[in-house]
């Protein structure tokens, strides 16, 4: 058999040939698709102008070439349509598609910082809802950047057309030809793309599996193969089910038996133990608020007192996913993070969950949720009953007389609520555990005219004249602190009204703000980095600079957590690292109620200082010690103490596996059939 030569010389000249033949085919293959050359190089250019306005690694070159691949196969099967009006049409449709999928994800990431989901859009109605505030503080003009390509391959149409280009082409477009095109185009495709998958580390085909961490997917992927990936997750659970069903069982079955769950016994075990507990959930409530003057005046004077009076939290974190106040519920409810495709509330309704209110139930409390939203809003009515609420009291309970932005104002809903709650306890005549779901800190809080003025400008003294510069004034976030203040009020009414009428006697009052309320980093760095004396922001040239960076900004996004009774006999701080999940078993030992098996959060005080390891959704965490980014594996100090390796990766695989767990029993129902086979 003749010996293949591999010296240098030949395969030199063997790759010079392979290309000089591919450049010419591929060359004069354009040349006679002027059209397709253009859709293919104009997508792709929006895919780039996708990462440049949100992940920012446009110089990656991983998901440039899956895009390109994918176009490549998208290209393809225009070959399949006979007519070359087909054909076009194919290609604006594309366009079309590619283009309104890339402004879709560009508004979307503006307000998650993240990367869009075809199972959302059972959810989208929402959107709609909150339209206001999507317009007003999501949608920015740079999101409609990418519509400019199916205008150009309009335009583009028009023009070749006028100049009859492509007409000339028709001609070659025989049967024959079209299938040698389809299957160059599709193969090349397949080429490029499965070159770049090669490419790809052990850690960027686990997320891209687990589609978790949807940014670094996106950003490694690319946009094509992320939506490809995405619609083949969301549609077809079934297919999950098929062949992961087992795999989650063993994975959900190990992970309860390796760590046990038992609770502790501590110094607030049983502390209220047969006491009304009354949530709060407040809504885009921050602990940034609470502390905070303007002119003197304190955002929260109501709130800063009670938190010295209760067992407050200042270092505790929301770890909501995209169903934003209904992850919030279902965090704190089942000390389970949220779903990563799609929401629990609204594509997981119907699976068993392990809840609170359950837990409380079974110690013979009467259990009530209270919104003034039309009850589908989040599908609540549906997931409250399957939670088990005996009653949700939604906006048909309610007058709706008086409305600031989404609907009823909370001062009234508070006001309303109250009689209800008396109803309920000489009813009911046993304990009660309620849930009040607040609306008007609502982003993108523009409907202020029912609250006080609340000036949010800095007035310094220059040579004895006081001069006062606008500081946040009437920015977002300077809106967001009036918001707060009225909050902050209408929270002082509930408790007094409560007081009033005796429920507050027997009464446990805890209070969380649902999720961070996902304001620009912008306006973060101008409140701490203002000078009032030049009115502008300072930057790192000026003296008192603080540099501002992503880790504050993502420690700013901390929510309050209190627990307050009226006699003030429990007050303490807790700086501990804690988040939603934790919650739930916290309140259960202090009320003396049985967890049950499934929570994945922690008594906080039954854990060391510094135990604790709060998790994102996408797989970053915080700790006493760090934060950990899980787009990007970098660690930010906290403390300014050393970190272990060691340290860092035992939390980021902890991180991994409480999402999986959790993510497990929620796509495969497996709180039933792990319950069935108890029996
Ligand atoms: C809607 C309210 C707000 O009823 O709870 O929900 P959000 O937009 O924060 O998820
Ligand atoms: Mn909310």
């Amino acid at each position: 058999m003749k010996k293949i030569d591999f010296s240098k010389e030949k395969m030199k000249d063997r790759f010079y040939k392979i290309k000089k033949f591919m450049i010419k085919h591929y060359v004069s293959f354009f040349k006679s698709v002027p059209l397709l050359f253009c859709f293919i190089v104009t997508s792709l250019i929006n895919t780039l102008l996708l990462r440049i306005i949100t992940v920012g690694n446009y110089w990656y070159f991983k998901p440039l070439l899956a895009d390109l691949g994918m176009l490549f196969i998208f290209s393809a099967f225009m070959f399949l349509f006979m007519t070359d009006k087909r054909r076009k049409r194919y290609l604006v449709v594309m366009s079309l598609i590619t283009s309104i999928i890339c402004v879709i994800h560009s508004i979307y990431y503006t307000y998650y910082s993240s990367f869009a989901s075809v199972s959302l859009l059972a959810t989208s109605t929402f959107v709609v809802d909150v339209g206001d505030a999507v317009i007003q503080k999501v949608m920015k003009l740079q999101d409609f950047v990418y519509l400019w390509q199916p205008i150009f391959m309009f335009y583009l149409i028009y023009h070749l057309k006028k100049r009859n280009i492509l007409l000339k082409a028709q001609s070659i477009f025989d049967k024959n030809y079209r299938k040698k095109s389809f299957v160059t185009l599709f193969c090349t495709g397949i080429v490029i793309f499965s070159l770049t998958c090669f490419s790809m580390t052990p850690t960027e085909w686990s997320r891209f599996g687990k589609m978790w961490n949807r940014e670094s997917v996106l950003s490694s992927f690319g946009v094509y193969t992320y939506q490809v990936n995405d619609i083949f997750q969301s549609i077809e659970p079934k297919i999950n089910n098929l062949f992961g069903h087992d795999k989650a069982l063993k994975n959900v079955v190990d992970y309860y038996s390796a760590n046990d769950r038992t609770a502790v016994k501590n110094e607030y075990t049983d502390i209220f133990k047969g006491k009304n507990l009354l949530v709060i959930h407040a809504e885009s409530l921050q602990t940034v608020a609470i502390d905070r003057k303007f002119e003197g005046k304190e955002v929260t004077p109501f709130l800063n007192k009670m938190v010295r009076e209760s067992i407050y939290f200042d270092n505790f974190y929301s770890e909501v996913g995209v169903g934003t106040s209904s992850d919030a519920e279902f965090t704190f409810s089942t000390s389970l993070m949220p779903s990563n495709s799609g929401t629990v509330f609204v594509n997981y309704f119907d699976r068993k969950y392990s809840t609170i209110q359950k837990q409380f139930k079974k110690s013979n409390y009467y259990v009530f949720s209270m919104h003034a939203n039309t009850g589908d809003f989040w599908n609540r009515a549906t997931m409250h009953e399957n939670m088990g609420y005996d009653k949700f009291f939604s906006k048909s309970s309610y007058d709706i007389n008086e409305t600031i932005g989404l609907g009823l104002s909370d001062k009234a809903f508070f006001k309303q609520s109250v009689p209800m709650i008396q109803d309920i306890m000489n009813k009911e005549k046993r304990p009660f555990y309620g849930l009040l779901i607040t609306l008007t800190n609502h982003t993108p809080w523009s409907d202020l005219k029912l609250m006080d003025e609340f000036p949010t400008t800095w007035t310094v003294d220059v040579n004895g004249n006081k001069v006062t510069s606008d500081y946040i004034n009437e920015t977002t976030i300077g809106d967001y602190f009036r918001s707060v203040h009225y909050s902050d009020q209408a929270l002082e009414q509930l408790i007094n009204d409560l007081d009033k009428v005796g429920i507050l006697d027997n009464t446990v009052v805890a209070i969380y703000g649902d999720h961070d309320a996902r304001i620009g980093k912008k306006y973060y760095n101008m409140l701490y980095n203002y000078d009032p004396y030049t009115g502008e922001v300072k930057t790192e040239d000026d003296e008192g600079y603080i540099d501002y960076n992503d880790y504050m900004y993502e420690l700013d996004r901390k929510v309050p957590f209190i627990i307050w009774t009226k006699n003030h006999k429990y007050t303490k701080k807790v700086s501990e690292a804690a988040g939603m999940i934790d919650a739930f078993p916290t309140l259960a030992n202090m009320f003396g109620v049985d967890m049950g098996k499934y929570q994945l959060g922690h008594d906080i005080f039954s854990l060391k200082s510094g135990e604790n390891t709060v998790v994102f959704t996408d797989g970053s965490y915080v700790t006493n010690k760090i934060y950990y980014d899980g787009q990007n594996g970098e660690i930010y100090s906290i403390d300014g103490k050393p970190t272990t390796e060691e340290y860092v990766n035992n939390r980021a695989k902890y991180a991994d596996e409480i999402i999986d767990v959790s993510n497990d029993i929620i796509t495969y129902h497996l709180i039933k059939e792990m319950d069935n086979k108890e029996k």
